[in-house]
């Protein structure tokens, strides 16, 4: 090991991050040259005037396409165009592209970045007739959208400003500020310090502004060092600056990926929270900081701003470099987005709800992939599980102490010195015979293949890669070598084509012999991590397929490298099953992909605190199959820490517990009690809500809904709720939860948004509905967290928890329903074989539950006339009159019981399907404090028995 492993492996866990590892903006040259313009405008007396201009304002109309030649008066002889694309698809979404035209220089802005992030990187375009435009004094107004909306885009023709509106209200407001700048591709000699002499500072913009006001020195714009690496920047400056506002919310919400709360706090002005710049920069950064705006490992160019009226997003598809202040005033919020390089290629969501700006999203960048079943259950995660009879403990260890599990993962200590693929025939002598041992369980395993590949001629994966030529470059044409794990290594360029291939033979079972279909890929260090690189990485002047640098692609990189794994595992067998890639790095579009976690979290208060607003800020932003290492991965948490975080574990969509080297040991049954059972039965609750999680990723793959939906998408209009970002609900199932994250914590608030009653998951405690927000105060011992059912929900269970998920197939059902205060409820289930693309053909069974009051009853909030109904989902595409070989296989599976919480009195008579009478138990409900003890209010619980019905096909139950 060289002495910077040892330095990682041994670091004492009371470091915190390494500060000088990682440029702030004053370090980055392009960020201080573009903060630097709106720096001296706000120290600046008189106002000044964007140099840009529409001009001349010729238009050129080409279905939904309009484009705009613009120029800068600070330099009249480069060209530059903005088009407009007005899409045909999401209500009025509109695209604004924007480059410099045919420079002389022969360079070109990097303008592929929708190519990787968008499903389409061309969306289709509307109609000629779906929008107008007409152009009137100093402006153009393209007229677009649904006819209600009334959604406008004025083009402001001198200064160059852009204002979209809905309703002759503004609501995106570009280049307001006049901070819209975008550097043209310059010869070295004719560099700003070079050029700005006494007669260049004649050459005047808006105002007054000269050149060197608007480019301020720069010695470094051709060149940069950053403590002992020097950036050759063969393209010299060609940073772009676009100021954003948004009139009239007070919070915006997205960004990930960083360690900061839900709604965005200042970076820049007097109520600065931060004093830099939220940056997006995918970089392995080593024991980052609980609240910070400093860059991790993903990047999601996009942001929600919501108020009570409306809500709008933006999604900036840049993959460089790029830091954006944030600042609230009482207009509304402005942004300040700062790139290194790349053109501007801004899409305008109109919302005007959440919701809308979900699909809307989802319409350019996808959905998550619906992945298979068991990835939603627990995975067991450690660096490292040394040895088969390792694994294999693992296995026996959990079923002897009854805690579920189904995934057991190797870290890179598995791969023969870190030559993944070749696994360590010391400690892993067949590795397929444990796989299948494993399999043997219901269970399955992840191993990790890191990207850095170890320079060595016998390794195949290296030779391979170098003859195919398919390595990522130097700017001498050579292949960039750098030191990882594996010591001296090179890294495959995935932006190249001819790679894709090749990666996918990789992971073929003829080819990587030691695999079996239950072995599935972890993809870490992909940002990617290069410990003697600058910034943890590759450096920027790296060459990439089409000769762009790693400074235009930079946060890109990492999504492709873990798509093409996904695509790999796809491939790998005939019909295909699901992937399941996790992956650390992150673009916009990877949940199409993978999963991602947080990375290198610390096992303490702090960080466990945040990782609600960081794992929420990535589900609005697209990215919903996500976790944070349970536990923490740096250091040994408390046993009440650990139990916490099990619990907080369960109700993250991607739950995995992981551990650093260097931790004590920390397997759940290495726990005495009560630790041991507190997280038995945190792990076993998620396995009793699978069927729950699985109806919000189905939810989540077909209509791009968050899976963890703070309060301000679930309620809107609540202006209390769109700061909160410790609780959330689950999908739209009705569940509502806030991990208890405070030491010692006995009680804990939960606000309530609504005027529904909710009910305690565990307990059934009943919290009636109140006509205004509020908090409720819950009992939080160390065995209790909130979990609400809120009122009008039904909820597929499981009683009976296995070994494994796979093996509780066929296991019953119990519906809980939570009835609403008008003495209603209404749910879901969706199931499929769990593992296969059956489901695209329709080989899945979707039931809408609802219970509600018959004609008879209505009027009666009591316990009579009501009619509980099992009918195929609306949105159902299921298979009915062929053959739906799921529905066939699941005919069996029933409702072993319904729990009807809520009913104001005992039913008089419960008749089943088929007419016949169904047992029932009644326990009437208690007011708080009724037996003198001062528990809570405890609902009614109406307990139907065998009730007789199953998952498949249509039924219903009448109560009166
Ligand atoms: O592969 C080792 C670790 C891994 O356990 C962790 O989850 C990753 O985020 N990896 C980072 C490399 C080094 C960490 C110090």
């Amino acid at each position: 090991m060289r002495p910077i492993l040892w330095a990682l492996a041994l670091a004492p866990f009371t470091l915190a991050v390494k500060h000088e590892d990682f440029k702030t903006c004053a370090q980055s040259s392009f960020c201080r040259r573009l903060k630097g313009i709106a720096k001296r405008q706000a120290e600046s007396t008189s106002t000044f005037t964007s140099p840009y201009s529409v001009s001349p304002p010729t238009i050129s109309d080409d279905e939904g396409r309009y484009t705009f030649p613009i120029t800068s008066s600070l330099y009249p002889e480069i060209r530059f165009e903005l088009r407009v694309d007005v899409l045909a698809e999401g209500n009025g979404i509109v695209r604004l592209r924007m480059d410099e035209v045919a420079s002389s220089t022969g360079l070109r802005r990097y303008n592929e970045t929708a190519r990787w992030a968008l499903v389409e990187a061309e969306p289709m375009l509307a109609g000629a007739g779906d929008s107008s435009v007409r152009t009137e004094k100093g402006k153009t107004v393209i007229r677009y959208g649904p006819k209600e909306a009334k959604l406008e885009l004025e083009i402001q023709h001198s200064p160059f400003k852009i204002t979209q509106s809905r309703e002759g209200r503004a609501q995106v407001v570009i280049n307001e500020k006049s901070l819209f700048h975008m550097e043209h591709f310059r010869k070295k000699k004719e560099k700003v310090e070079a050029v700005v002499g006494e007669a260049e500072q004649m050459v005047l913009g808006g105002d007054g502004v000269d050149r060197a006001w608007f480019e301020e020195e720069d010695d470094e714009a051709f060149e940069e060092r950053f403590r002992q690496w020097t950036d050759s920047k063969p393209k010299g400056p060609e940073a772009l600056s676009v100021d954003i506002t948004f009139p009239g919310v007070e919070h915006i919400y997205g960004l990930p990926e960083h360690a900061s709360p839900l709604s965005l706090p200042d970076t820049v002005g007097p109520h600065a929270h931060y004093s830099d710049p939220y940056r997006l920069y995918n970089v392995d950064i080593f024991e980052y900081l609980a609240d910070s705006p400093m860059a991790l490992y993903g990047a999601i160019p996009l942001l929600h701003a919501h108020s009570a009226s409306h809500s709008v997003g933006i999604l900036n598809l840049v993959g460089s470099d790029t830091f954006v202040d944030v600042e609230h005033t009482h207009t509304g919020v402005h942004t300040h987005w700062m790139s290194e390089s790349g053109i501007l290629d801004l899409l305008l969501l109109p919302g005007p709800r959440p919701s809308e700006l979900f699909k809307q999203n989802a319409i350019l960048t996808g959905t998550t992939a619906l992945p298979p079943q068991w990835s939603t259950a627990y995975h067991q995660c450690r660096w490292n599980y040394v040895d088969e009879t390792d694994v294999m403990d693992v296995q026996r260890r959990f079923d002897e102490v009854d805690i579920p599990l189904d995934v057991t993962w190797l870290d890179i200590e598995h791969a023969e010195e870190h030559r993944y693929f070749d696994w360590d025939a010391k400690h892993f002598p067949d590795p397929v015979r444990m796989q299948e041992a494993v399999a043997a369980k219901g269970r399955k395993m992840v191993a990790i293949i890191d990207p850095h590949i170890k320079k060595v001629d016998s390794f195949r994966i290296y030779s391979d890669a170098k003859d195919l030529d398919i390595l990522v470059k130097k700017a001498d044409g050579s292949n960039f070598e750098g030191w990882c794990w594996t010591g001296s290594s090179v890294w495959v360029d995935f932006f190249n084509p001819n790679s894709w291939d090749w990666w996918t033979r990789m992971f073929s079972f003829a080819t990587w012999k030691d695999s079996t279909p239950s072995l599935f890929i972890w993809n870490d260090m992909n940002e990617p991590s290069v410990f003697d690189g600058p910034e943890i990485s590759v450096p920027r002047d790296t060459i990439h397929h089409g000769g762009w640098e790693n400074r235009d692609v930079h946060n890109i990189n990492g999504m492709l490298f873990h798509n093409q794994t996904t695509q790999a595992l796809i491939q790998r067998e005939s019909p295909a099953q699901r992937p399941f890639v996790l992956s650390r790095s992150f673009f916009a579009g990877s949940q199409r992909f993978s999963a991602i976690w947080t990375g290198d979290n610390m096992g303490t208060w702090d960080h466990f605190a945040g990782e609600t607003a960081m794992l929420l800020s990535n589900n609005i932003a697209g990215m919903s199959f996500s976790g944070a290492d349970i536990g923490g991965f740096f250091g040994n948490p408390s046993p009440e820490l650990l139990v916490r975080w099990y619990q907080a574990g369960a109700f993250m969509p991607f739950m995995r517990a992981h551990a650093h080297l260097d931790t004590k040991r920390r397997e759940p049954y290495l726990y005495p009690e009560p630790t041991r059972g507190l997280i038995r039965d945190a792990v076993r609750t998620r396995y009793a809500l699978l069927g729950v999680w699985y109806n919000a990723f189905h939810d989540a793959s077909t209509q791009g809904w968050p899976i963890m939906r703070p309060q301000y998408v679930v309620f809107p209009e609540d202006k209390d709720g769109f700061a909160v970002d410790d609780q959330y609900y689950v999908g739209g199932e009705g569940l509502l939860v806030k991990p208890v994250t405070r030491e010692g914590a006995t009680t804990t608030e939960v606000y309530i948004a609504d005027d529904q009653p909710y009910y305690d998951y565990f307990t059934h405690s009943l919290h009636p509905a109140q006509a205004t927000p509020h908090n409720l105060t819950l009992s939080t011992p160390l065995s209790a967290y909130p979990v609400l059912i809120q009122g009008g929900s039904i909820l597929p269970i499981r009683q009976r928890i296995r070994r494994s998920s796979p093996l509780m197939w066929q296991d019953p059902y119990t519906l809980i329903i939570a009835l609403s205060k008008s003495g209603e409820a209404e749910g879901q289930l969706y199931s499929d074989d769990g593992t296969g693309y059956g489901y695209e053909g329709g080989e899945y069974v979707w039931r809408r539950f609802s219970l509600s009051l018959s004609a008879k009853g209505k009027g009666k909030k009591g316990g009579k006339g009501r009619m509980l109904r099992s009918e195929r989902h609306p949105d159902s595409m299921e298979k009915e009159k062929e053959r739906n070989g799921w529905a066939e296989k699941v005919g069996h599976v029933g409702v072993e019981q319904v729990v009807v919480l809520g009913l104001e009195e005992e039913p008089r008579d419960v008749k089943g399907a088929r007419g016949e009478r169904v047992e029932w138990k009644w326990e009437a409900g208690a007011a708080a404090g009724a037996s003198g003890k001062g528990e809570e209010e405890r609902a009614s619980r109406l307990v139907l028995k065998k009730p007789g019905v199953g998952i498949v096909g249509d039924w219903q139950i009448e109560i009166s």
